[in-house]
């Protein structure tokens, strides 16, 4: 059988899994109202996080589909996949066309070599204009340095989300029998190799709590059986033995045990307990190793701690520095882009390529039951060739015009410097590029300015020589002086002061940060104060009150949110503000210090 290799490629949400969802559906390989995106949090976000493999039989052809991830902190997982297969599709928004991932992974595949397919995507939305999407994306290619071959792309138009694929937008077409038969026409199918020399490299890693580390490759030549030894060769040349317990290939959204792994398939293998991206399997010692595949070194940085505050313990299963040691530990199996240094014995260093990476971890580690706390994210700053240097950023930003002004300003205080800027009607799109340390903490303030309208994508540029100073203006804190329960008169009375993080009801602590304050400096409250009783009865004026609803913390806007001198304190229940240092008397002589 014919085997070719795909990944589906694409800015966020420009419909890659629900295209993917569709190919399997209509092939039989997934029931009605399941998805690719099957991990409880990607349903919850309607973000794909991890990159999946899965695979169909269509025709004489076995086709192995990666939907990747469109996020930008996971654009290195991408960058690993396309090292691994034949032809991406490319799916575009047929309104927004071409986005500032699009731009990154096509270039990605372009550089490979890749001749990638272009799906122009929703081409039922009202505002769609799939002409003037192909022209993007045409100039797009020739922008990149496309050769005339690439540049000379097949275009294809779908609705992903009810399954129809067509060649013209005036065709008929009830099903994506075009997008696969396009497939089989265009993407070269594995070439032989049986004969060879076994050679796989693996560009992803999974977890199996029986089998331990797995593999996830490519088999770039030959045939590898269950049992077989092999040796395991570093790019460097450096070697070391193994032996393959078992081997899996993709069969439809599921992974199924096979005897062997032929040329040409992507499959997982069992066996490899320290197995790492980029290394290249064999049986022969005498065997090249493949290329190494770079893994993106990680940009921010933040401390995992145990939680200290005076609610620890009350809901979480594990709250031990030696759990979280081991929780982290296994994510290291995994989690490709993430370091830990488990140097000092006061906290876990961890570093990773955004915010969004780190949070997903904190939000598994809650769900398994963890208790932590978190230090404020901070850009990493190193030193290259002698030269202090931090990660720098490319923003592209979609706003209505009369929102330009604060949002340009506000990105220039925080070092950022205008590349681009389109105007569209009453649209604009700007780009400025500048540090990483700059943009923490600033979507928030986005989202205010633009009134929730704007669009603010960031992708990683590389590390660039240290910006010098910024001007962030950081939110104060409204920061409880009691402990007890907080009290609906109080907070009613607080409310007007700035933005309150919490309810009525809820349980605060000394120390806890119980919301912000408009002005900007730090004030100390009581939220557990109740009104004081009087045996005069105000008739009417004092029976309701008028809240606001709270603007409850998630993670991701905790450390967005928090300042240097506190924790987020994280648990299956709750996400909680606190200062390092609950009293005033420490916070005094912390800073004395
Ligand atoms: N109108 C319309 N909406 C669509 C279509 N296909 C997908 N969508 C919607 O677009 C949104 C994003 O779809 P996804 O398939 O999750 O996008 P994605 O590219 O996989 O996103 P990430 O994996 O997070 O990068 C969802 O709300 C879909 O319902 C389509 O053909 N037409
Ligand atoms: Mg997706």
């Amino acid at each position: 059988m014919e085997i070719r290799n795909i990944a589906i490629i694409a800015h966020v949400d420009h419909g890659k899994t629900t295209l993917t969802d569709a190919i399997m559906r209509q092939s039989g390989a997934m029931v009605e109202g399941a998805s690719m995106d099957s991990n409880a949090l990607e349903r919850e976000r309607g973000i794909t996080i991890y990159a999946k493999n899965a695979s169909i039989q269509y025709k004489d052809s076995k086709i192995n589909i990666v939907d990747t991830p469109g996020h930008a902190d996971f654009g290195s997982e991408v960058e690993r996949v396309l090292r691994s297969i034949d032809s991406v599709l490319l799916v575009v928004d047929a309104q927004e066309g071409p986005m500032p991932q699009t731009r990154f992974v096509l270039k990605k595949s372009l550089e490979l070599g890749l001749r990638p397919i272009v799906v122009v995507n929703k081409i039922d939305k009202p505002a769609a204009e799939p002409a003037r999407v192909v022209d993007e994306v045409f100039d797009l290619f020739v922008e990149l340095g496309a050769t005339d071959e690439q540049t000379d792309f097949p275009v294809i138009y779908c609705i992903g989300r009810e399954g129809i694929a067509k060649h013209n937008l005036t065709d008929e077409s009830k099903d994506l029998t075009p997008l696969l038969d396009l497939i089989l026409e265009k993407v070269p199918h594995t070439e032989g190799g049986t004969e060879k020399a076994f050679r796989m490299q693996p560009f992803n890693l999974a977890y199996d709590n029986f089998l331990g580390r797995l593999g996830v490759g490519r088999v770039y030549e030959g045939v590898l059986k269950t049992g077989q030894n092999v040796v395991i060769k570093k790019p460097t040349g450096e070697s070391r033995p193994g032996k393959i317990t078992k081997i899996f290939t993709f069969n439809g959204v599921v992974r199924s045990e096979a005897l062997e792994a032929v040329a040409g398939d992507i499959v997982m293998v069992a066996g490899l307990p320290d197995i790492y991206i980029g290394e290249t399997i064999s049986v022969e010692a005498g065997v090249e190793p493949l290329p190494a595949i770079a893994v993106d070194e990680p940009t921010i940085t933040l401390n995992f701690l145990v939680n200290g505050s005076p609610f620890a313990g009350r809901e979480g299963k594990f709250v031990t520095s030696r759990q979280i040691r081991d929780r982290l530990m296994h994510e290291l199996e995994v989690n490709v882009g993430l370091r830990v240094d488990f140097g000092s014995n006061e906290f876990f260093k961890v570093s990773g390529r955004g915010e969004m990476h780190i949070s997903i971890l904190l939000e598994n580690m809650r769900r398994e039951g963890y208790e932590i706390q978190v230090s404020q994210p901070q850009a990493i700053i190193k030193d290259i060739d002698g030269v202090k240097s931090e990660p720098f950023e490319e923003v592209t930003i979609d706003i209505k015009s009369e929102c330009q002004g604060p949002v340009i300003e506000k990105l220039s205080l925080r070092g950022f410097v205008m590349s681009n800027m389109t105007q569209h009607d009453n649209q604009v799109r700007i780009l400025m590029e500048g540090p990483t340390r700059g943009l923490l903490g600033y979507r928030g303030v986005f989202v205010i300015d633009t009134r929730g309208e704007g669009i603010l994508c960031s992708r990683f540029l590389e590390f660039r020589k240290y910006a010098g100073e910024i001007k962030k203006r950081v939110v104060g804190s409204m920061v409880s002086m009691a402990s007890g329960k907080a009290l609906g008169f109080s907070l009613w009375n607080l409310q007007d002061r700035g933005v309150l993080y919490i309810s009525p009801a809820t349980e605060v602590y000394e120390g806890m940060v119980i919301g912000n304050t408009s002005k900007g400096e730090e004030m100390i409250v009581n939220p557990t104060k109740g009104k004081q009783l009087t045996n005069m009865r105000a008739s009417g004026s004092d029976e309701s009150i008028d809240l606001t609803p709270p603007a409850t913390l998630s993670i991701e806007r905790g450390l967005e949110v928090m300042s240097e001198d506190e924790y987020l304190e994280i648990t299956p229940e709750s996400v909680r503000l606190r200062k390092i240092y609950l009293t005033d008397v420490d916070r005094a002589r912390a800073k004395r210090k």
